[in-house]
């Protein structure tokens, strides 16, 4: 039985597979609204849906519309998130905000961990997560989405962390935080674009069904907290390291000279990242989330019949 949280608002669909204990995949909105340009991003959020329910899973995009937390979203709701100009970018200490204005957010990894546990949803998937920036030694600027995966009991299916942030700081983050970094039919720590970091993954595993019986003996255990199960892109669509590097440098200086930091410096570096590479970045991004939507789904299923 799952208790539901009585402020969200969850499609019958949703609340249909929840209370029958069915699957479902929780999947988030900033990346829709502020991490690709119209028209892909409407376009990757219906071809992830569709991908999820294609794995015999039900999809729940989650957003806060006209003040509401959403879980699960019809197109109208897809399409105005990728469309409208006066959608905040919202983690988790931007909720209250945007729900006592009745505002339109976007939710961000960590954001849509939250709502995602409130409704009872424990697999979430994205496409990278934030991380500790590049430069955090002097900024402080660390994503709100480590410390997120630190508290709440949901395991992110992503691509890793993209090199815009430092990533073996960010490793070390997620090692203090308690977060499990496990790695998905590789022994390294993906980066995004890129198959291969140079970092090692700390934990390994090799089906969804494995995936699953991870998440069951933590949770089992009583130790709280996320999974960051880690997902590289595919050979056939990743770029190689050594071409995205000058990219990402060329992103970070532009950001420097622009003056931009805080919240909107990760949506500011994937945009440039985007300009910069003529669209190719955005190809590999679309089919890495696409990818970690087919992994996202096997594995719910998988954690869905141990939980039966
Ligand atoms: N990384 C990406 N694409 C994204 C994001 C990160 O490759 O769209 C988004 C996610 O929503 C993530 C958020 O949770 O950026 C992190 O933002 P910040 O660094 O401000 O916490
Ligand atoms: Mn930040």
């Amino acid at each position: 039985m799952t208790t539901i949280h009585p402020a969200l608002v969850l499609t019958d669909e949703v609340a249909q597979a929840l209370s029958d204990g069915a699957p479902v995949v929780a999947l988030e909105s900033t990346i829709i609204s502020h991490g690709m340009p119209y028209p892909q991003n409407v376009e990757m959020a219906i071809e992830v849906e569709r991908i999820v329910r294609e794995g015999g899973a039900v999809p729940a995009t989650i957003a806060v519309l006209d003040g509401v937390p959403r879980i699960g979203l019809d197109a109208q709701g897809l399409e105005l998130l990728a469309t409208h100009e006066d959608v905040a970018k919202v983690s988790v200490r931007d909720l209250p905000y945007v729900i006592s204005r009745g505002a339109h957010g976007a939710t961000t990894v960590a954001a849509t961990m939250r709502l995602a546990s409130l409704a009872g949803i424990k697999v979430f998937v994205t496409g990278g997560l934030g991380g500790v920036h590049r430069g955090a030694q002097q900024t402080f600027d660390s994503s709100a989405d480590l410390t997120e995966l630190s508290l709440t009991d949901v395991a992110v299916v992503s691509a890793g962390v993209k090199s815009i942030l430092d990533i073996a700081l960010t490793l070390e983050t997620l090692e203090t935080l308690h977060v499990p970094v496990v790695a998905y039919g590789t022994d390294e720590f993906p980066a995004f674009f890129s198959r291969e970091s140079g970092h090692q993954a700390p934990m390994r595993v090799d089906t969804p069904a494995e995936a699953a019986r991870f998440m069951a003996a933590k949770w089992g255990l009583g130790l709280t907290g996320g999974v960051s199960l880690v997902n590289p892109i595919r050979e056939e669509d990743e770029i190689p390291a050594s071409e995205m590097d000058s990219v990402i440098e060329q992103a970070i200086r532009d950001m420097e000279a622009a003056g931009v930091h805080g919240k909107e410096a990760t949506p500011f570096l994937l945009g440039r990242i985007v300009e910069i590479t003529g669209g190719a970045s955005l190809e590999a991004n679309i089919a890495l989330v696409n990818n970690n939507a087919r992994l996202g789904a096997q594995v719910a299923v998988e954690h869905a019949a141990l939980e039966q």
